[in-house]
């Protein structure tokens, strides 16, 4: 199956409620956009967003001169690509290495879209680095590892229980002896609790900084897209302590829930930099705006 196709399967479920509310045509009652708003908000949009977009979409719908629900949802997708659009590229290469901080809660598909990165910037001729910087969890080393042999990235770490910023420190000296392009470090999504791992990752940031002025050059939160609305708490928790630069959603092969990422795009202003759309190491694709809003909304016909 195609990376888009994929992703359209995954959100399916929205398309195919929404289009089947706005498919025949109907008039712009409340009725309509209290449909609209039922299928927004069970695509994990969010309540308050919902009624946000929905009032935009009237605010349009008058100033346009709308008048068929088949040109209501063409606008309804328009306003959502706006929303989507937050451009805030990163810096090119070089500095090198180019540091980049992967965080995100437990099981969210971290260390899987290290790999998955690794092996874009194999392809771009890029030398990979991987520091496993999640020392707490049992056979997350071990795992790291194995998409380093998979992707032909070098790969550093302790032992398990090591402290997390020494691994860090260790990684980037490496990277910095070695020519490295792009050190990834893929770090724990759990610990004992949430202060610790705060504190914890405060203290990787810190010896990152103390060492390269620049590092790190990215700090991606991973965000798992099927568990709705707890993502924003997840992301409030994570902004405040990091400065996150890009949000990687994923597993979004498995759920009818794309709502979150304008939920997320909306409230942080933070670009959607990648999409995981399943396990595999090929199943990571840009963030486009306008195929996502597509794969979840679709045309009328769909
Ligand atoms: N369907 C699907 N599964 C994914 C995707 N990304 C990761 N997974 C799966 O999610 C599970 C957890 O992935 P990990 O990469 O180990 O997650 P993690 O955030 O590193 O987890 P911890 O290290 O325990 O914090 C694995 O079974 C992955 O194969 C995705 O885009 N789609
Ligand atoms: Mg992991």
């Amino acid at each position: 199956m195609g990376l888009i196709s994929r992703l359209k399967s995954g959100l399916s479920k929205t398309r195919s409620q929404i289009g089947s509310i706005v498919g025949v045509n109907r008039t712009f009652d409340e009725e309509f956009y209290e449909s609209l708003e039922d299928a927004l908000v069970s695509a994990d949009i969010g309540m308050d967003l919902s009624l946000d977009i929905l009032d935009t979409l009237r605010e349009r719908i008058a100033q346009e001169g709308v008048t068929t629900t088949g040109e209501a949802y063409a606008l309804l997708k328009k306003i959502m690509v706006e929303m989507l659009t937050v451009t805030k590229e990163p810096d090119e290469f070089p500095p090198k290495p180019w540091v980049i901080l992967v965080v995100g809660v437990n099981g969210v598909g971290k260390t899987t879209t290290v790999g998955k990165l690794a092996r874009e910037y194999a392809l771009e001729q890029r030398k990979v680095m991987f520091g496993a910087v999640d020392t707490f969890r049992a056979g997350a080393i071990e795992q790291l590892k194995v998409w380093a042999e998979r992707t032909g990235a070098e790969f550093i770490a302790q032992h398990e229980g090591a402290d997390p910023a020494s691994v860090a420190f260790d990684a980037l000296e490496a990277a910095k002896a070695r020519g490295t392009d792009v050190l990834i470090l893929d770090t724990a999504g759990r610990l004992h609790n949430k202060k610790n791992l705060m504190n914890e990752l405060d203290k990787i940031n810190r010896v990152l900084k103390r060492n390269i002025a620049h590092a790190p050059n990215e700090v991606l939160l991973v965000i798992d897209a099927t568990i709705g609305q707890n993502a924003i708490k997840q992301a409030e928790v994570f902004n405040e302590l990091l400065e996150v630069t890009g949000l990687i959603i994923t597993k979004l092969d498995g759920t009818a829930k794309g709502g979150i990422a304008l939920a997320l795009a909306k409230k942080f202003a933070i670009p959607i930099r990648k999409i995981g759309v399943g396990e595999g190491v090929e199943d990571l694709q840009n963030f486009d705006a306008e195929s996502y809003v597509d794969a979840m909304f679709g045309d009328l016909q769909e």
